[in-house]
């Protein structure tokens, strides 16, 4: 009896370890929810939900292991939303950010890794400040307890091949450096009926980040006096039109 209920002890950490995190695993377009990673590359933590901690990792590119073969891309048009489930929800407090990357020439959406100096953010979110019940509660991150996320694929989009990079950086333990937490996905799309803005500024995985920077160094807990004024990490937003 001993040893079924130490088991069971065991086996609930682990699912509780599990369901605490979470992956992107299927693309939603136009209604259709396609099947696990028909259009998103296999990540590295597709069984175990691990974040990811090192920012000095090329995994940060696409959250792939490099083990598995790249999947298919998904012809969409500009100015188009697709969306990506979350397996497990986003159960913890932090920004969602949304970043492309385009396929040079002779180059495909399933060819190109993500390294280099090649992605523009496009969307990226900061805590909704309220004072009603009081100014700190969890729901001041927008996709907190998400099950799906979207983004808009900016009109002014050249066509052309990319990869659409969706992450959500956890920073419930971020007051000590080095514990945040990272949660994203690539999917591969064909963007079709694009416009002709020029994406600036382009930034790498990994070196957008720093481990010491405000929106990665924050204790949004004890003594977050000014969320108002959070720093989402990585550069400026591009936005069509600016
Ligand atoms: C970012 O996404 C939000 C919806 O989540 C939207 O309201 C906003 O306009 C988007 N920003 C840009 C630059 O597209
Ligand atoms: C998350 O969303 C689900 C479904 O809407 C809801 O049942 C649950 O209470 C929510 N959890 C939190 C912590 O908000
Ligand atoms: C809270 O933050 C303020 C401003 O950053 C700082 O001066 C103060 O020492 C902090 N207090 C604690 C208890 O960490
Ligand atoms: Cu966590």
């Amino acid at each position: 009896m001993l040893s079924f209920i130490t088991l069971a002890v065991a086996f609930a950490t682990i699912i509780s370890t599990t369901t605490a995190h979470y992956t992107f695993p299927n693309l939603l377009y136009k209604g259709v929810q396609y099947p696990d990673y028909t259009y998103i590359r296999r990540t590295w933590n597709y069984q175990n939900y691990y974040p990811l901690f090192d920012i000095t990792s090329p995994v940060l590119q696409c959250f792939t292991s490099g083990s598995f073969p790249n999947p298919g891309t998904l012809t969409v048009s500009a100015g188009d939303t697709v969306g990506f489930t979350v397996s497990g929800r986003i159960v913890h407090e932090g920004p969602l950010l949304f970043y492309m990357a385009k396929a040079g020439f002779r180059q495909t959406a399933a060819s190109i890794s993500g390294a280099g100096n090649v992605w523009v953010k496009i969307n990226e979110t900061k805590p909704v400040v309220t004072d009603v019940p009081t100014r700190l509660e969890l729901y001041q991150w927008p996709h907190y307890n998400a099950s799906e996320v979207h983004i808009q694929i900016p009109p002014c989009l050249p066509t052309g091949d990319y990869l659409l990079r969706v992450e959500h950086i956890a920073l419930h333990i971020a007051f000590e450096e080095g514990q945040h937490e990272f949660f994203g996905a690539c999917a591969q799309l064909k963007v079709v009926n694009g416009g002709n803005g020029v994406m600036t500024p382009l930034t790498s995985f990994p070196g957008a980040y720093s481990s010491d920077e405000p929106g990665l160094l924050v204790d949004i807990h004890r003594n977050w006096t000014l969320p108002e004024e959070y720093q989402v990490p990585g550069p400026e937003v591009w936005r069509c039109g600016v």
